[in-house]
């Protein structure tokens, strides 16, 4: 496995010139259940995975930043007093952005130290698991240290959404940023995204001998572009339509209203995000009663209805979802925002070969690029690391 401390801190001395002064780390996150409800203001219950970014920063005393990541051979640099949405670019939108979007949470001090940034991950980019959040959520920390900011992780999460928000260009929810910065080892993150009221929820998947498979198709998928923005929009009409402030307001009752108010499409974006809320109760719920090996067919229900009436999935992702229940996986479901990425199956411990051989075979069949399979835990959010 590579050593990601390592491997940042070489690969700052080596494009800048000189040692990385501080070291952070945040994780990617996979999303158990409760999609495309966090900005209806409705729940989700992601966790941090075991797949980091790296951050190493120094300080510099010109008031430049300039940053540099392991995909990348080019140098990004900008005074910050230039720094803007419109003037940031690229993969070095996800950092200067947070730059950029910590000065409007907290008070900024104009002669505020630049800095030099490097970053490296093992965070899958395109498969669905935030490596945009883990990005936003190492650099968050690590400016908010640098600038002495002092805010929270929860205020932290919603710097990382105004930039992928406004300099990136997509968007997207709360959720991953908060898993990111929430997480903590063996727990899932059950989150109110109304008042961002958060619980940390002990899994268990360990001693029930449980592994959470992911399954990347290998189909690429992206926010800033076309269908994610379709389905948030699609969302907001229907909220509008139904004289509420979001979907949040609907509740399961309110949905036979809602199909005669509604052209059918819409109403099943709706019973999508009103469905998939009541999941993501019913999954807690479940949870505490009777432990992890109970939520499978909650997991299962979520794909269905993004499969049928969000209309998010593709072949790929169903077909993971099918291979793997057939091998013995308790639930399975897509995670992330769709349109590709990767999905999810809760696996016995004896069975994650099965899957694995399982969802390989049937790609194969089928035609499909060979997917990657492996495991994740759920691990602590973001953290310095020096
Ligand atoms: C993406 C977004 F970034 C999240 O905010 C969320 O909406 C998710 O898709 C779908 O649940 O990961």
């Amino acid at each position: 496995m590579t050593d990601l401390r390592s491997t940042t801190l070489a690969g700052f001395a080596d494009r800048f010139g000189h040692t990385a002064l501080s070291l952070w780390s945040a994780p990617g996150r996979v999303n158990l259940i409760g999609e495309h409800t966090d900005y209806n203001e409705g729940f989700v219950f992601p966790f941090a995975i075991d797949r980091r970014t790296f951050a190493a920063l120094r300080a510099r005393r010109d008031g430049i930043a300039r940053v540099a990541s392991s995909l990348s051979d080019e140098i990004v640099e900008i005074p910050l007093a230039s720094l803007d949405p419109d003037a940031v670019h690229g993969w070095s939108a996800y950092p200067l952005g947070v730059a950029w979007a910590l000065g409007r949470f907290a008070e900024l001090q104009p002669d505020r130290p630049g800095f030099d940034l490097y970053l490296d991950s093992d965070v899958p980019i395109g498969a669905g698991l935030s490596s945009s959040a883990a990005i936003e959520s190492a650099v968050a920390l690590a400016l908010d240290d640098l600038w002495e900011t002092g805010l929270n992780r929860r205020t932290l999460s919603r710097v990382g959404q105004l930039a992928e928000n406004v300099a990136v260009g997509a968007p997207t929810g709360i959720m991953d940023q908060s898993a990111s910065m929430l997480g903590e080892a063996d727990a899932g993150v059950f989150l109110d995204c109304r008042s961002l009221d958060a619980e940390v929820i002990p899994l268990g998947f360990g001693p029930a001998d449980l592994a959470l498979v992911v399954i990347d198709t290998g189909v690429a998928h992206a926010h800033a572009t076309g269908g994610y923005a379709a389905r948030r929009a699609s969302c907001e009409a229907g909220a509008r339509a139904l004289g509420v402030e979001a979907l949040r307001d609907v509740s399961i009752a309110d949905l036979e209203d809602a199909r005669r108010i509604l052209d059918d499409e819409t109403f099943r974006r709706v019973r999508h995000i009103v469905t998939e809320d009541q999941r993501v109760l019913d999954t807690v719920r479940t949870l505490r009663e009777h432990g992890p090996t109970a939520i499978g067919p909650l997991l299962t229900a979520s794909h269905a209805s993004m499969r049928d009436d969000f209309e998010i999935s593709v072949p790929e992702l169903d077909l993971a979802v099918e291979a793997a229940l057939a091998a013995g996986a308790l639930g399975a479901r897509m995670t992330g925002g769709g349109f590709g990425g990767a999905a999810i199956a809760l696996t016995p411990v004896d069975r994650i070969n099965d899957v694995a051989a399982a969802v390989r075979f049937e790609f194969g069949s089928a035609g499909f690029g060979a997917p990657t399979v492996f495991t994740v835990a759920p691990s602590q959010g973001a953290r310095r690391e020096d």
